[in-house]
């Protein structure tokens, strides 16, 4: 599989985008240390619309074993 990085992802008003392998995902690099499989690992998105006002969504992503289906889950942090 081919990866590029992009700067953002389009999510056309009433729509959804699906962060997942084999489609857009995160890719975390430069790590200060290792990840492992059950870690719970803190990211923040920024979001921006159509006006360029930014709001930023935190959430919680657990890390799965690399071969597993599906890689990282991430749900909205309560
Ligand atoms: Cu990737």
């Amino acid at each position: 599989m081919k990866m590029a990085p992009v700067t953002g992802i389009d999510i056309p008003a009433g729509t959804s985008v699906s962060l997942q392998p084999g489609g857009y995902h995160l890719m975390l690099i430069k790590l200060k240390s290792q990840i492992k499989a059950g870690d719970t690992i803190p990211l923040t998105l920024l979001i921006e619309d159509r006006d360029h006002k930014r709001t930023s969504v935190e959430v919680r992503a657990t890390a799965r074993p690399l071969n597993a289906a599906g890689g990282m889950g991430a749900m909205p942090r309560q």
